[in-house]
């Protein structure tokens, strides 16, 4: 039995994953690259586990008794592990008391998975169509398997190993509740503003349209350490450096040719929805190190969502994989300001970890952004001047809120959603007509845009009129200055 805890290996810090301070600590100096170590599965002081003697290339070894005291039958039972969807097929295996357990993952999945039990046992995430083995030792109880990439237990990849026989307790499959590594504390608003303060704005200028009709970029899927609030750190997937992600920007008819090379540390993808194609090919996960060709045709208007489609989406887009695609109706108003808001939603798990995957199922937020960061525009406001005509296109990311965009003291003469205009009203301070709009409603992956014009200097909030929203961070101020001072 093993007294003395090894040196802290690099597993990452999973949602409902064990977790010892010594990891925690390992983790929090070695951010995401922690990743890397899991071509061997951690085997670490556990009273009823033992390191492996020879863990070979991609196996793990309990060699113990996992469960209960059991006496050993001297048999081994052995079973093959695939994957089905989101799944683990079969998801229920039974062996007799006392027998050691030979577990075969197969990945026929179509991306990353691991099947751990614990932070001791495990294979390493494994590529599809890879192996690997766990010597799950002899089983004296019940157990439950998982896979412990991000979401993916939370999604269902879940193994019920029941003990039969003669003596076996009663079972606890399922019913094993792990504790997870400590959620970070939720900044307070305060907080957040500070960050905010101190951080720099995301641009949320939308950039001159050139004249090309082939648009070219290189997407690189990567990850980093974002400080949130003093404190309090998540890890972000990004694709190029940012979330949200590139804005592109074109006109009807456009072709864009997309590069997706991924540079993380697990399967990602890419969905645009400003093109009509078969995702199956474009959309696919690839592999870390891989790279795919998108290309798509911008047919119609729109302000169109882009977003990882790896499962689970929810844990990939709220851990930063999105963007937005502004393709401009034609007989577009001119207009003197035009800004880009893309809302959307953080869960904060562990301290340096991703996103936790029960909180975005159960989608209460813990901080709302537009653009990726709380209250950003509140510390660095938008500008414009009285009688200016503004026009912010706005995105709801998601994953799962909607957005009531309100800007405080304005109306809209003009709201254009999803492919048509509602209202469409003046050109200029005073002289619009006499209808207009209070918000912009959008759903999950809705876009459109809204014009107004000032006619007093001051300071106007923008928010998501869904309040505890914006008291989440979906807020941001328009500074209206007077005509001819800037
Ligand atoms: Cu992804």
């Amino acid at each position: 039995m093993t007294t003395t805890p090894p040196e802290p290996t690099a597993r990452r810090p999973l949602p409902g994953q064990e977790g010892t301070p010594v990891q925690r600590a390992a983790l929090a100096v070695m951010g995401v690259v922690a990743v890397v170590a899991l071509s061997v599965a951690a085997v670490l002081a556990d009273p009823g586990l033992v390191p492996a003697t020879d863990p070979g290339a991609a196996s793990s070894s309990g060699a113990a008794s996992p469960g209960a005291p059991v006496a050993p039958t001297g048999r081994t039972t052995e079973v093959t592990v695939t994957v089905d969807g989101m799944a683990f097929t079969p998801a229920r295996i039974e062996v007799p008391r006392g027998d050691a357990l030979l577990i075969t993952f197969t990945n026929t999945g179509d991306q990353r998975h691991d099947l751990v039990f614990g932070d001791a046992l495990g294979t390493p995430a494994i590529a599809p169509g890879a192996s690997a083995t766990v010597d799950v030792g002899v089983v004296g109880a019940d157990l439950e398997g998982w896979c412990s990439l991000p979401g993916h237990r939370q999604m269902g990849m879940t193994l019920q190993v029941v003990a039969t026989g003669a003596g076996a307790p009663p079972s606890t499959a399922g019913a094993h509740d792990d504790p997870a590594l400590p959620a970070s504390p939720v900044p307070s608003a305060a907080e957040l503003q500070a960050a905010a303060a101190s951080a720099t704005p995301h641009p949320a200028e939308l950039p001159p349209l050139d004249d090309a009709t082939v648009r070219r970029y290189t997407f690189t899927v990567t990850e980093a350490v974002q400080e949130v609030a003093p404190g309090v750190t998540r890890v972000v997937w990004t694709y190029n450096g940012s979330s949200p992600g590139p804005l592109l920007h074109g006109r009807v008819g456009d072709t864009f040719e997309i590069t997706l090379v991924n540079e993380g540390t697990m399967g990602h993808s890419i969905d645009f929805h400003a093109g009509e194609l078969a995702p199956d090919e474009p959309m696919r996960t690839i592999e870390p190190g891989a790279r795919l060709q998108y290309t798509f045709t911008a047919d119609r208007a729109g302000v169109w969502m882009y977003h990882c489609s790896t499962m689970p989406m929810s844990q990939h887009i709220a851990n930063g994989m999105f963007g937005a695609v502004v393709i401009e109706p034609a007989n577009l108003d001119p207009v003197d300001r035009q800004f880009v808001l893309v809302q959307s939603e953080q869960y904060l798990g562990a301290d340096g970890g991703p996103t936790d995957a029960t909180k975005a199922a159960a989608a209460i937020p813990d901080i709302v952004t537009f653009n990726g960061r709380a209250f950003q525009y509140d510390a660095h406001p938008l500008t414009a001047a009285v009688g200016d005509r503004v026009r912010f296109w706005v995105l709801d990311a998601g994953p799962n809120a909607a957005l009531s965009f309100h800007v405080v003291g304005g109306q809209f003469d003009t709201v254009w959603t999803e492919g048509a205009y509602s209202v469409r009203g003046g050109t200029g301070a005073g002289t619009a007509g006499t209808t207009g709009a209070q918000t912009l409603p959008l759903l999950a992956a809705q876009g459109g845009f809204v014009e107004l014009a000032l006619r007093e200097a001051g300071h106007y909030p923008f928010v998501n009129h869904q309040m505890s929203l914006a008291e989440k961070g979906a807020h941001g101020v328009l500074l209206v200055e007077p005509a001819g001072a800037s």
